[in-house]
């Protein structure tokens, strides 16, 4: 691997601290009886005490080495790069799942640099134990084994992961899905749009399409597709801020049109 040194040394602390960090998830994970849980924009959007302190630890642990790096988290937000770096993290993405005792849940690293590119996405589902990783020109990993996006599947195939929110119109999904059905595609809702984003690398999606989805759950996961040889659409889209949030498509590249075109025409209809 031909990684430059400010990369290297970011990602090895990455690496140490996914681990570290995915061990005190799972232990809140063991002991969700006694886990606080909080209501942010409504009931479906949750917050605890294990993403505050996963959160927390990762964000002392780059200040620790990296003082003048930036940091968006999900819980705590944006903290200001004074190095061109930023890490962007979701402590626990799938916290719903989190807290209902499912195991679709996961650490999110991702580092960007001063042109907004990811240099590196780390993703920990601490429950399997799977660790995918993505470093920019290098390829992607799941468990250190190369991964590649399924290149054979079409919508009538393939598997499409879904992401929905009450961030987003009910009718706004509801007719994605309708068209898919009525396409003779499939989906399925795994609860973490990073893990669903992962799978589309790993293969085991054909693609993954949620019509709002925030930086931290995202980055690290699309960096992964596109060193898998799939196709991610532009995020978070023209006029809007990292902080916004907005549209997330990855897929194999031979079902992203077809894909594209039927979020189109869904979209239409309901306009
Ligand atoms: C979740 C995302 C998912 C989305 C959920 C939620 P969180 O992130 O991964 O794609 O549909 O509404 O935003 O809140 O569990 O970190």
């Amino acid at each position: 691997m031909n990684i430059p040194y400010d990369v290297r040394m970011r990602l090895d602390l990455a690496r140490n601290i996914i681990g570290e960090a995915g061990r005190l998830a799972l232990g809140h994970f063991a002991d969700r009886a006694h886990l606080a849980i909080d209501a942010k924009l409504n009931g479906q959007d949750v917050v605890s005490i294990a993403d505050r302190a996963v959160e927390e630890l990762i964000r002392s642990s780059v200040a620790a080495t990296f003082p003048d790096d930036g940091f968006l988290g999900e819980e705590y937000g944006l903290q200001d790069s004074r190095s061109g770096w930023r890490w962007t993290v979701d402590p626990i993405d799938g916290t719903s799942c989190f807290v209902h005792g499912l195991p679709n849940w996961c650490i999110s690293i991702a580092l960007s640099d001063e042109h907004e590119q990811t240099r590196f996405g780390l993703i920990l589902a601490p429950v399997t134990g799977d660790l995918y990783e993505a470093v920019s020109g290098e390829g992607a990993r799941l468990n250190g084994d190369t991964i590649r996006v399924d290149g054979q599947a079409s919508l009538g195939t393939g598997l499409v992961g879904l992401g929905a929110s009450h961030r987003v119109a009910a009718l706004e999904i509801s007719a994605v899905l309708h068209a898919l059905l009525e396409s003779g595609g499939m989906f399925v809702r795994s609860g973490s749009g990073a893990l669903s984003i992962a799978e589309v690398a790993a293969g085991r999606l054909c693609a993954y399409y949620e019509p709002h989805i925030n930086a931290w759950d995202c980055l690290a996961a699309l960096l992964m597709v596109r060193e898998a040889g799939g196709f991610t659409a532009e995020f978070p889209g023209e006029g809007r801020s990292l902080l916004q949030g907005g549209p997330v498509l990855a897929a194999a590249p031979q079902v992203a049109r077809p894909l594209r075109e039927l979020i189109a025409r869904a979209c239409q209809r309901i306009s």
